[in-house]
C-alpha cells in the first residue's frame, strides 16, 4: 500500500483541511466552534508555513554549504514585505485547494487573507523595492539573504481626523507573527560609543583597540522568502536589539530597582521604531545606532558563514556580493574594514581590495537634501573607531584625487567624504561610492542625472563604476495575487507562464488588443476591481463611488515634488466648470488619493487636509450630482495598494521632471491596466517608450526645460495671468471656500505656491489640464481606452523585478542566473 502523505506537507484539499483543523486546535487552543477570524488566520498561516519549511531549510543549507556560488546579501534598512499569507500560498500553488478546504469548514479564504496585519517595515518605494527584489531572487533561484531591521513599531498608522493626518503607533507584533523564526544561535555583539587607543598585538604590531561605552546583542529573526513554484527559498534576516545583560543585579541589590533595567531599556530602544523619511537627519543618534547595529550584525553573520566554508578571508568577496540599498547601510564600508583590519589582523590594502570588490551601492534619490550626511560630532560619539577609518579611507582617496587632477585644486573638497562646511558632516553617498565597485541609479533618466548633477564629480572620477538598473515590481504580488480577475483573463489567452516569465510572455497579449471578446473580458475584470474598491471606499470612508466613472488615482507618499497639490488644483478647476455649467458633457470621475506625510512635514500635511476639505465640498454639492467624487484612502499600505492599483483607469505620475528617481507605483498601475498621465520623470520615460507615445498621456516641462526656467528666474505668479481657472482655484483656497470659511487655513500652502513654487506646479498646470481633457475624451470611447489599457500591460514586460534582478546578477554581482 502507498505510504500515507506527511500531514505537514500534504497539499491536497483533504490534507490541508486536516492540517488547518490540527493547527487551529494545537496552535491557537480553539475548537472550530469558538474560533475567531484571527484564530483561523493563525491556523492557516501555520499550515502554509509547514509546507515552506523544507525548501526553507534547504535554502539555508545551500547558502551555508556551497562556497562556489556567490550569495547576494541585500542590505536594506527597510523591507516592506506586505501581507504574507496570500503571497506564500500563491508561490506554493495551494491557493485553490486551501480555498476549498476552508469552504468545507465554512470559512472564506479571502476574508482570512484580508485579516492579516501587515508588517510596515518600510516607508514606501525603497522598502517595497527591496521586497520585490527578494521575491525575484527566490523565483530565479539565486541564493540570497536580505538583511534588515526588525522594528517593533513599523511605519506609523495614518488616521484621518476631521480631514487631517493623525499618526498612530503601528503595533504589528501585537499578535505573534507566524512567518518568523527567532534564531537563538545567530546573535552578535555590537558595540557603540566609547573611545579608541593603540595597543601592541602579540606579534609586535600596533593595533587599534576600541573600548565601547555600550554593547548590545543583535538577535536574528528569519522570515522565509519562497520563490514562485515553491522550490527555492531564501532568507530575510532581521535584527532585533537586546541588552547583553537583561538585568543589572548589582544595581538591583543596591536598591536601585529602576536603574537596574536601564540598560535593557536603552538597548531595546535601538530597534524600537522605523523613522519616517523626509525628516531631517540631524540629531538622530538612535538612527545611526540602528543603521550600525544591523550592518555590523549582518557583516559578522556573513563572516561567520564565510569562515564555516573553510575559505580564506581574502576571498570573502567570492562568497558574498553585498548590495547597499541606498546609504542607510553605507557604514558597512567602514565596518567591514574594521572587522578585517582590527579584528582579523588583515593589512589595510588587502582589506580595501576585498571591501571594494564586495560592495555595490544603489542610489534612490535626486533630491540633494535627501542625501544622507551625519554631523561629525554625532558620528564620533556613536562610532569613534569608524570615524578614524573614514578619515583614513578619505586620506588615501584624496591623495589619489590630487595626484590625478592637479589642475583642479578644488576637486578634493568636492569629492571628500567629509563635508567641511560648518558643522562638518560625513557624506554617506561618498563613502558608499568610494567603497563600492558599482553605483547605480534606478531608472535611465535618474542614472543620467546622478552622473550629470547629484554625484557628478564622483561619476567623473569613477566613470567605470556608474551604471543603471531600472526598477521593476514582482508580477506575482502585483498582478497574479492582487488582481485575480485580470490574471484569469490573461491566463485564459496566453496561459500562466507570464507569472515567472513576464517579459517574454506578456507581450503576447498585444495581438488581442482589438479583439472584442477579449476587450469585453478585460472591461469586466476592471469593473470587478472597481466594485471592490467602491466597496472599500464605502465601508471605510462612507464615500459613494460610481464604478462606471473614470477611476483616476494618485497613491504614494505625500511630497511637494510628487505634486498632489497640482492634482487638487485640477479637481477644483473641474468642480468650477461643473458648477458653472451643470449641463455640460462631463466624463464622470472618481479622483482617489492616498499616502502618508512625514509627521514633521507641514506642507505635505496641509496637502492632505486640502484634499479632504475639497472632497467635503465637492462630494456634497448637488450641482456636481455625483459626477465628480474625491476620496482620500487613509493609511495607504501594501494591503490597500493591492485593492487600489487594480481598480485604476488612470494612473497619476505627475512629479516635476528630474525629481522622482524612478517610481514603482507607476509600474504597478501599468501592469494592472491603468493608463498613465505623467511627466517625463523617473521610469515614466522608459514606460512611455515601451507602451508607445500614443498610449501614454504626457504633459509638463522636461528636466532640461525645468532647469532652464529655474536658471532664468521662475516667477510663479506670472502663470496666473493667462489662466483664470488657476487663479480662481488658488483664490478659492486662499479665501476659505475649502476651509469652512477660515481664510488663514491654507495660507502657508498658497503663499508657497505663489511666491516660491519650488516644484513648478503653476508652470505645469495648463499643460496638465489639457492633458486631462484628452484623457477624458479618450475614456469616453471604451474600445479605444481598453485597447490602450491592454497594450499598456502587454508592453510593460520589462518592468518585472525579475528583469531588474537579472541585470544586477549579470552586470553588478557577477552571479549566475538562468
Ligand atoms: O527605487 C525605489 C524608490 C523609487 O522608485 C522612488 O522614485 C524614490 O523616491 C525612492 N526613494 C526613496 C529615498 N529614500 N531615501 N533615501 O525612498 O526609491
Amino acid at each position: 500500500t502507498a505510504a500515507s502523505p506527511d500531514p505537514r506537507t500534504d497539499c491536497s484539499r483533504e490534507g490541508l483541511r486536516k492540517a488547518v483543523l490540527d493547527n487551529l486546535f494545537y496552535a491557537t487552543g480553539h475548537a472550530q466552534e469558538n474560533a475567531a477570524r484571527g484564530d483561523w488566520y493563525t491556523a492557516v498561516a501555520y499550515t502554509v508555513r509547514d509546507r515552506m519549511l523544507k525548501a526553507w531549510v534547504q535554502g539555508i543549507e545551500r547558502i551555508a554549504a556551497d562556497g562556489d556560488v556567490r550569495c547576494v546579501a541585500y542590505l536594506s534598512a527597510e523591507f516592506l514585505i506586505g501581507p504574507q499569507l496570500g503571497a506564500n500560498m500563491l508561490a506554493l500553488g495551494i491557493t485553490e485547494p486551501m480555498r476549498e478546504a476552508l469552504a468545507s469548514l465554512g470559512q472564506d479564504l479571502d476574508a482570512i487573507v484580508f485579516h492579516e496585519p501587515e508588517p510596515g517595515l518600510g516607508n514606501g518605494g525603497l522598502g517595497r523595492l527591496a521586497a520585490c527584489f527578494m521575491d525575484s531572487l527566490a523565483t530565479l533561484g539565486v541564493p540570497a539573504i536580505g538583511y534588515g531591521i526588525r522594528y517593533e513599531f513599523g511605519m506609523f498608522r495614518q488616521a484621518i481626523e476631521d480631514g487631517a493626518q493623525v499618526e498612530l503607533a503601528d503595533k504589528w507584533l501585537r499578535r505573534p507573527f507566524p512567518w518568523e523564526l527567532p534564531r537563538g544561535g545567530q546573535q552578535y555583539e555590537v558595540r557603540l560609543g566609547g573611545k579608541t587607543h593603540m595597543e601592541t598585538a602579540p606579534d609586535g604590531t600596533l593595533r587599534v583597540q576600541w573600548t565601547p561605552a555600550k554593547t548590545v546583542t543583535a538577535c536574528a529573526h528569519d522570515i522565509p522568502v519562497v520563490g514562485h513554484g515553491g522550490t527555492h527559498c531564501n532568507l530575510l534576516r532581521l535584527w532585533r536589539a537586546e541588552a547583553v545583560e537583561a538585568f543589572d543585579f548589582s544595581t538591583f541589590n543596591a536598591g536601585e530597582y529602576f536603574s537596574s533595567v536601564h540598560d535593557k531599556i536603552f538597548s531595546e530602544t535601538i530597534t524600537k521604531v522605523l523613522y519616517p523619511n523626509d525628516d531631517p537627519y540631524q540629531g538622530k543618534q538612535l538612527r545611526l545606532g540602528q543603521q550600525y547595529l544591523f550592518v555590523s550584525a549582518s557583516l559578522q553573520d556573513m563572516l561567520h558563514i564565510h569562515h564555516s566554508l573553510g575559505k580564506p578571508l581574502e576571498t570573502f568577496h567570492t562568497t558574498f556580493a553585498i548590495q547597499l540599498n541606498d546609504t542607510h547601510p553605507a557604514v558597512a564600508v567602514a565596518e567591514l574594514m574594521r572587522l578585517l583590519v582590527d579584528v582579523h589582523g588583515m593589512d589595510w590594502d588587502t582589506a580595501w581590495s576585498v571591501t571594494t570588490q564586495t560592495f555595490a551601492y544603489t542610489n534612490h534619490t535626486l533630491l540633494p537634501e535627501a542625501l544622507e550626511k551625519w554631523p561629525l560630532p554625532l558620528f564620533a560619539e556613536v562610532l569613534p573607531r569608524h570615524l578614524e577609518i573614514v578619515y583614513e579611507i578619505n586620506r588615501r582617496f584624496l591623495e589619489s584625487v590630487t595626484a590625478a587632477h592637479p589642475e583642479d585644486p578644488d576637486l578634493a573638497r568636492r569629492l571628500s567624504l567629509i563635508d567641511e562646511t560648518s558643522p562638518r558632516f560625513v557624506r554617506m553617498a561618498h563613502l558608499a561610492t568610494v567603497g563600492s565597485k558599482a553605483v547605480n541609479g534606478v531608472a535611465a533618466l535618474h542614472s543620467e542625472l546622478l552622473k550629470r548633477d547629484v554625484l557628478g564629480d564622483l561619476a567623473a572620477f569613477f566613470p567605470e563604476k556608474f551604471t543603471n538598473v531600472t526598477n521593476g515590481v514582482t508580477p506575482r504580488r502585483w498582478l497574479a495575487l492582487c488582481n485575480p480577475a485580470l490574471a484569469a483573463c490573461i491566463s485564459n489567452r496566453i496561459g500562466t507562464r507570464w507569472q515567472d516569465h513576464f517579459e517574454e510572455e506578456i507581450i503576447r497579449l498585444e495581438e488581442f488588443a482589438d479583439d472584442p471578446d477579449f476587450q469585453a473580458q478585460w472591461q469586466a475584470a476592471k469593473l470587478t476591481n472597481k466594485q471592490r474598491l467602491t466597496h472599500l471606499a464605502k465601508t471605510i470612508l462612507r464615500v459613494e463611488l460610481d464604478p462606471a466613472a473614470l477611476f483616476d488615482v494618485q497613491v504614494k507618499r505625500i511630497h511637494e515634488y510628487k505634486r498632489q497639490h497640482l492634482n487638487v488644483l485640477r479637481v477644483i478647476a473641474l468642480y468650477n466648470r461643473l458648477r458653472r455649467n451643470p449641463g455640460m458633457d462631463f466624463v464622470p470621475r472618481a479622483v482617489i488619493f492616498g499616502g502618508k506625510a512625514a509627521p514633521a512635514y507641514y506642507l505635505a500635511k496641509q496637502i492632505i487636509l486640502l484634499v479632504n476639505r475639497v472632497a467635503e465640498v465637492v462630494n456634497t454639492d448637488p450641482a456636481v450630482a455625483g459626477r465628480l467624487r474625491v476620496a482620500f484612502v487613509p493609511n495607504f499600505n501594501v494591503r490597500s495598494g493591492q485593492v487600489i492599483y487594480p481598480a485604476a483607469d488612470l494612473s497619476q505620475q505627475i512629479s516635476l521632471a528630474g525629481k522622482e528617481a524612478s517610481g514603482t507605483g507607476n509600474m504597478k498601475f501599468g501592469i494592472n491596466g491603468a493608463v498613465t498621465i505623467g511627466t517625463l520623470d523617473g521610469a515614466n520615460v522608459e514606460m512611455r517608450a515601451c507602451v508607445g507615445e500614443e498610449n501614454f498621456f504626457l504633459f509638463g516641462l522636461t528636466t532640461d526645460e525645468v532647469q532652464a526656467v529655474q536658471r532664468a528666474g521662475y516667477s510663479p505668479a506670472a502663470h496666473l495671468e493667462g489662466n483664470p481657472e488657476l487663479a480662481e482655484a488658488l483664490d478659492q483656497i486662499r479665501s476659505g471656500v475649502f476651509s469652512r470659511g477660515d481664510a488663514g487655513c491654507f495660507r502657508p500652502l498658497v503663499d508657497n505656491l505663489l511666491h516660491r513654487d519650488e516644484y513648478l506646479v503653476l508652470a505645469d498646470f495648463a499643460s496638465y489640464m489639457d492633458c486631462q481633457d484628452r484623457a477624458a475624451r479618450t475614456y469616453a470611447d471604451p474600445a479605444a481606452w481598453t485597447r490602450m489599457s491592454i497594450l499598456n500591460v502587454a508592453r510593460l514586460g520589462m518592468f518585472s523585478s525579475d528583469r531588474s534582478i537579472r541585470e544586477y546578477c549579470r552586470n553588478i554581482w557577477n552571479v549566475p542566473v538562468e
